[in-house]
């Protein structure tokens, strides 16, 4: 144990600054940044993203895992993290407002033909195209949790019509939600915009391809299917998406995640006239808001009250 007689945190974060997680988690709490810790018996808690394998398996006395994002397949699709140990992820309104911004700008953008006026301003050319309205443009979202109910909500106010996708079947006003295998066919063919918000499982890895895309509605008042991913790379084939844009299957895609990361050079994603690209930026863990929430969490949890904001270890998120 620490001096305090409160246990202390581990901090793991590959490919990330950890300088302002290790300062906040400090304010409150010993925290150690790794490679130091490994197996140390006084670590209750450890606030991870993608952790070295093997790393979470050696410390005898960890409590909970913090992980630093809402997806937790950086935890998931390791088999050295230990199972018994409860893992928390990111549910908080800073990031839920990230990500209807995202989602929001990207939506507006299709919509409004950014991309066609974009082009239109190189060659000064001046020349209006009919607009529809909102209401006449549906909005399709896979994955219908924390940030997708969240995202709807804006959507709504901003007069789309909203539809809902999810394993178990939700209730919200104002959105026509379907669920599981059966809702799915019904939900893309009443969607002109598909956003993404789906975490990578088993069940989930590689479901946005080609026979995906060509379900979705046809004839909508954009010319096509408009595809935007911020959920995870792996739930996209990116071969199928390249070969919907160009077989008129989807008119356009604004991707922020993808099958690698970062997108390599030689992705012909780069150049496709008809892709925008964000990378991996929709909605970025800010320690500001995170960390005092993790240790208010580790704080409860000392005094016995129960975690919030846990992981379905068998769902997979
Ligand atoms: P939630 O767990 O709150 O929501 C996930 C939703 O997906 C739920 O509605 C769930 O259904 C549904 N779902 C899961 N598996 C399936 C399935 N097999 N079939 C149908 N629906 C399924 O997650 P969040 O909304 O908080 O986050 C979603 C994802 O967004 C994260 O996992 C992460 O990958 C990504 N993300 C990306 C960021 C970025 O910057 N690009 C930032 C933050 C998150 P049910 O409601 O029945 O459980
Ligand atoms: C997350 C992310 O999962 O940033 O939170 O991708």
């Amino acid at each position: 144990m620490a001096g305090n007689g409160r246990g202390r945190v581990l901090l793991s974060a590959t490919g990330m600054d950890t300088g302002d997680w290790l300062a906040l988690l400090s304010s409150r709490r010993e925290a150690i940044l790794e490679p130091d810790g490994a197996d140390d018996p006084s670590i209750s808690y450890a606030v991870a993203w993608k952790p070295p394998p093997g790393l979470l398996s050696g410390l005898p006395n960890l409590k909970a895992i913090f992980s630093i994002g809402a997806g937790v397949d950086h935890l998931i699709g390791d088999n050295t993290v230990p199972p018994e140990i409860p893992v928390v992820r990111v549910v908080n309104p800073n990031l839920s407002q990230h990500m209807c911004e995202y989602i929001v700008w990207r939506v507006l953008d299709h919509h409004r033909r950014g991309r066609t006026y974009r082009s239109q301003q190189v060659g000064r050319n001046w020349r209006g195209h009919p607009q529809p309205t909102s209401d006449e443009v549906t909005v399709g979202i896979m994955g219908f949790g924390e940030l997708g109910s969240a995202v709807a909500e804006k959507l709504l106010a901003l007069g789309f019509s909203v539809h809902g996708w999810s394993r178990s079947l939700r209730e919200f006003d104002g959105i026509i939600c379907h669920a599981g295998e059966r809702g799915l066919e019904p939900f893309l063919a009443a969607s002109d915009i598909l956003v993404v918000l789906l975490p990578l499982t088993a069940a989930t890895t590689g479901i946005v391809d080609h026979s995906l895309l060509a379900k979705l509605k046809r004839g909508g008042p954009l010319g096509g299917p408009v595809l935007i991913n911020a959920g995870r790379g792996k739930l996209q084939k990116e071969a199928d998406i390249l070969r919907a844009l160009d077989d008129g299957t989807l008119v356009e895609a604004s991707l922020d995640v993808f099958e690698t990361e970062p997108l390599p050079e030689s992705s012909p994603l780069w150049d496709h006239p008809h892709v925008f690209i964000t990378p991996h930026a929709a909605a970025e863990s800010d320690p500001r808001f995170l960390v005092p929430a993790m240790l208010d969490q580790m704080d409860a949890h000392d005094r016995g009250e129960p975690l919030q904001n846990l992981i379905d270890r068998s769902a997979g998120y």
